[in-house]
């Protein structure tokens, strides 16, 4: 209950302008937005000329009105008029989209850009409140209305909101915001990664019309351990005793609810005749909130997903995750992904490789990304980038990362199709980081008792030879994932069927990565590195390594496409791109695609 008074106070205590200030509410997809995608005005600001005055004092704290601050949108008057810079007159950007692939001269750029774009907007109803949403802006994004702060927020992939009843116009609004990408040791991600640092207003950004109370978050999913009961809660921005009004009409159910004075209504029900959600069959029912404000609805599928000794086991059946690991970029226009037609390219692929099963790496992908899993039944692993070398020991890192933790809960609690919350992604074992992952791992079932948790861990081999997993963490998780490259980094593909495992968890075993680096259309034999050849080897030995592995419950190879990362650099092989992608960055499909492909079909015909 007391994160809601928080995130209450954060989003409606409006008045100061505070940091961070991040209002979340769910489903924005079903709510009555207004895109304000499109072209923006930007700036290019290394220095951050207009944002600090030449002794370095942010415009901000000191004289928020001086013309020569961008967010103030300034203009010269007359012939006499000092403003050194004009948005108007400046060139413009796709939004949503990172500005590294859209300019050449951005391709590596890591600072300040300004964006800025005007409209007006009329509102339906008179009491209405507007908010204006980011799906998510890369790395800090602090936000300015008509020339007022309206907050900050830091954290690459998730998403937030401000409200903007009180600043907005009808008409000339200009909605300024600044955009920093640059790396540092307390950021989550830290500095050093093996993706692009994409910058920009990398996703969707929406004006968002509500009723003056309206529901600002539900959690409706199966409870756990049951097929035919549903337990949940309605919280409504306010703190307030309503009635509200529960449906499913294919199922001809419908619930009375009352909030208490917290504005919360909490539930369990029984639903008869359930058709259960699975990536055979995806099925999602139209479930709708009513109050006395507004009408919210949903698609939501009911499924279960547990743990039963070294089995996982979807709605009471044991599964194996076909899967594929994913970046989120569109490899082919070399950039972040940022529309469901991107999506709908990787899925495809990854449903033609015969998967039911994703791993979305390192980071929350876009919201519309996990709706269409829901829709096209693909399982989903989700991840926060708490990736190799987070600032362990620092407490601001923590709630950091347990923040992005929170808001991609929050945003994708309601899908189906996500079940395992991932804390973390080859992280070094030390006492502050196994008490800041045990923290996180709490969190997470605190927050959410229905899905899995799991994290790629690292292996070690001991003195018999045999590759051991003696990271306290592996005992908390619901999945052991591990990332293991023998026959790439260290060791010979031939010995790979040979390599010894023990895994004493009793807990069902997931590959969380394998792989090795191919250049499509670069042969030779299998003992060439960089060639399709050595990639398929690689790749058949460590099938016939998975099939003796009884433990193994899913695998999710490294990945489906060649990725852009600045650490790869060998030239006319990799030039920027990591090519570990069974499909390259002009679509072609490596040869080892078809081996996994081929193993899939395998495993679903027996
Ligand atoms: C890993 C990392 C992944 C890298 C990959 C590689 O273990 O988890 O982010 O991209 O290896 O290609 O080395």
């Amino acid at each position: 209950m007391y994160k809601y008074v928080i995130f209450l106070v954060l989003i409606f205590g409006f008045g100061n302008v505070s940091e961070a200030q991040t209002g979340l509410f769910t489903n924005i997809a079903n709510r009555h937005t207004t895109s304000l995608n499109g072209k923006w005005n930007y700036i290019i600001d290394p220095y951050e000329f207009g944002y600090y005055d030449y002794r370095l004092k942010a415009y901000d704290t000191n004289n928020s009105g001086s013309p020569a601050a961008y967010y103030n949108n300034s203009k010269a008057q007359n012939k006499m008029d000092l403003v050194e810079y004009n948005f108007d007159e400046s060139p413009v950007i796709q939004v949503p989209g990172d500005w590294n692939s859209q300019e050449e001269k951005l391709l590596y750029y890591e600072g300040t850009l300004w964006y800025k774009r005007s409209f007006d907007y009329q509102k339906s109803g008179e009491n209405n409140r507007v908010f204006l949403h980011f799906g998510a802006v890369n790395y800090i994004a602090e936000v300015y209305l008509n020339g007022q702060k309206l907050g900050y927020h830091e954290g690459g992939f998730t998403p937030f909101s401000f409200e903007i009843t009180a600043n907005l116009k009808s008409k000339d609004n200009y909605l300024v915001v600044k955009v920093n990408n640059n790396r540092f040791k307390e950021a989550v991600p830290t500095v050093n990664t093996d993706w692009w640092n994409y910058g920009g207003i990398t996703r969707d950004v929406q004006l968002v019309e509500v009723p003056p109370v309206f529901v600002l978050d539900y959690f409706i999913q199966l409870k756990k351990g049951t097929r035919d009961k549903v337990k949940g809660f309605v919280q409504l921005s306010e703190s307030r005793i309503e009635q509200l009004k529960l449906n499913i009409p294919e199922l001809n159910f419908s619930q009375q609810l009352q909030t208490g004075p917290d504005g919360k209504a909490s539930f369990e029900f029984q639903l008869d005749d359930l058709s259960l959600w699975s990536p055979e069959s995806p099925k999602l029912y139209e479930v709708a909130i009513t109050t006395g404000y507004e009408t919210l609805k949903d698609q939501i599928g009911f499924r279960t997903v547990e743990t039963n000794g070294n089995r996982i086991l979807l709605n009471g059946s044991p599964l194996f995750l076909r899967g594929i690991s994913l970046h989120e970029e569109n490899t082919m226009r070399g950039g972040r992904a940022y529309a469901e037609a991107d999506a709908l390219i990787a899925f495809t692929w990854a449903k033609e490789m015969n998967c039911n099963f994703i791993r979305l790496a390192h980071y929350p992908h876009n919201e519309h990304t996990i709706r269409l899993a829901d829709r096209m039944g693909i399982l989903l692993w989700e991840e926060i980038p708490v990736y190799w070398t987070i600032d362990f020991s620092n407490e601001a890192v923590y709630q950091k990362a347990q923040k992005q933790l929170s808001d991609v809960i929050t945003r994708d609690k309601n899908r189906a199709c996500t079940i395992i919350w991932s804390m973390a992604n080859e992280t070094p074992q030390s006492e502050a980081r196994n008490s800041f992952l045990k923290k996180l791992i709490e969190h997470t079932r605190r927050m959410d008792d229905t899905r899995l948790v799991s994290a790629a861990l690292e292996h070690r081999v001991n003195s018999e030879g045999v590759n051991i997993f003696d990271d306290p963490i592996s005992r908390e998780v619901d999945i052991l994932g591990f990332n293991q490259y023998t026959g790439w980094y260290g060791g010979h593909p031939d010995d790979i069927p040979n390599v010894k495992w023990f895994f004493d968890q009793g807990k069902p075993v997931l590959m969380s990565e394998f792989g090795a680096g191919a250049l499509a259309g670069h042969h030779g034999d299998k003992y060439t590195r960089w060639t399709e050849e050595y990639q398929e080897y690689l790749y058949e030995q460590t099938i016939l390594m998975m099939k003796g592995m009884p433990e193994l419950c899913g695998v999710t190879p490294w990945i489906l496409a060649d990725f852009r990362s600045p650490r790869r650099n060998l030239p006319k092989i990799q030039d920027g791109w990591n090519r570990k992608g069974l499909i390259s960055n002009s679509g072609d499909k490596k040869k080892a695609f078809f081996a996994m492909q081929k193993w899939y079909k395998e495993i679903m015909e027996q």
